[in-house]
């Protein structure tokens, strides 16, 4: 299709035909606490004990986020904006895409200097579980940017991509932050399957992946003195109070941040500090925990080139583009299909 020229249909909503921003929720609040309900269940009850991050996004949650973002020892960020900042430019110019999709979307601040390099672009499509902080960012972006349409997909990028509108022209999907790295090993090859789905010729995936490193960079970045990472990771106990009408003490539990250099990740864990019972009155169960007892609560898997390559690999899809910062921290990899 000539780039401009869109289908009529592709453009939801037919109720509001001047409407610039669309969302459609895939997981509304009871559909979160239902999820939330069964991982707890299953996660909480199962050894070692175990969260999937997902939950740490509530709107405190982001929030942290966008403050870990700035903390002088979280590095992933800036490492990924100076790459971003000397190369997305020309990149976006090169992709020429008319539909972005961006994954984990967030606040949505990074991808506002790769939009205004790509005026083809006419549709955003942000994807991510927090809908009061996409909300924000749509409202945001519609100002910034007055021929652009936003379509706000509200779910979990694990289960819901098949909900991704039909593409609108030549696409590129965006997935930043190292978020990829959330993704334990067999969950990532499954997401980097369904996300090739959303792929055509001609289509191309940006990624951004956080590198291994210095282990004493890795823990300091995943622990700074300031002690937002472990504000950030008690938030899922504040998640499971308020949705689950559970009574854990956030602050009986001590942050911990382990590099497992083995493994390639930093993992983050709750570590209990006095015996206690938590009960989760919704899901009516008792939860014993021992000093020292643990919940597993994140990894973020830290990547290599040939890492990354094998895997693109096993989702059908072909390293183009590996761009660094100078101090080799982030890589920014474009990739295609390769079929
Ligand atoms: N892309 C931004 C934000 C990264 S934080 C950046 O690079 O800075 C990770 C984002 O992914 C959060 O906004 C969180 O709400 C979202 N997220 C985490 N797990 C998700 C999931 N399973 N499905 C959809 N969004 C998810
Ligand atoms: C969103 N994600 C890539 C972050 C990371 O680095 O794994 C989340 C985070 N966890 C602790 N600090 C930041």
């Amino acid at each position: 299709m000539p780039a401009g020229n869109f289908p009529a249909s592709a453009w939801p909503p037919t109720s509001e035909p001047d409407a610039r921003i669309h969302v459609d929720v895939r997981v509304d609040a009871d559909a979160r606490r239902r999820s939330l309900a069964e991982d707890v269940r299953r996660g909480l009850t199962a050894t070692p004990r175990r969260l999937p991050p997902k939950y740490f996004y509530d709107a405190s949650g982001s929030a942290l986020f966008d403050r870990i973002t700035r903390l002088p020892e979280y590095y992933l960020t800036r490492a990924e904006q100076v790459i971003l900042d000397a190369r997305g430019a020309a990149l976006m110019r090169a992709l020429r895409p008319n539909d972005v999709v961006e994954l984990g979307a967030g606040s949505a601040t990074k991808i506002r200097p790769l939009l205004r390099a790509a005026p083809r672009v006419r549709r955003y499509v942000p994807v991510d579980v927090d809908e009061t902080t996409m909300a924000a960012a749509a409202d945001v972006l519609i100002r910034a940017f007055p021929a652009l349409r936003v379509y706000g997909l509200v779910g979990d990028f694990e289960r819901d991509l098949v909900h991704v509108p039909a593409p609108m022209g030549r696409r590129v999907v965006v997935f930043l932050g190292s978020t990829l790295g959330n993704l334990e090993p067999p969950a990532r090859r499954r997401f980097l399957r369904s996300l090739r789905r959303l792929l055509g010729t001609g289509d191309h995936l940006l990624l951004g992946v956080d590198l291994m490193k210095d282990p004493r960079v890795l823990h300091a970045a995943y622990d700074d003195a300031a002690g937002v990472t472990a504000a950030f990771n008690r938030n899922v106990l504040h998640v499971i109070n308020r949705e689950l009408d559970a009574d854990f003490l956030p602050d009986q539990f001590r942050h911990v941040a382990r590099v497992n250099e083995a493994a390639k990740r930093v993992e983050m864990h709750l570590v209990a500090e006095k015996a206690q019972v938590v009960s989760v009155r919704a899901l009516d169960l008792a939860l014993r925990f021992e000093p020292g007892d643990d919940i597993w609560t994140e990894s973020s898997y830290k990547f290599t080139r040939p890492g990354v390559e094998t895997m693109l690999a096993s989702a059908d899809l072909a390293l183009g583009s590996w761009l660094t910062d100078p101090d080799d921290r982030f890589a920014l990899v474009v990739a295609r299909p390769a079929s």
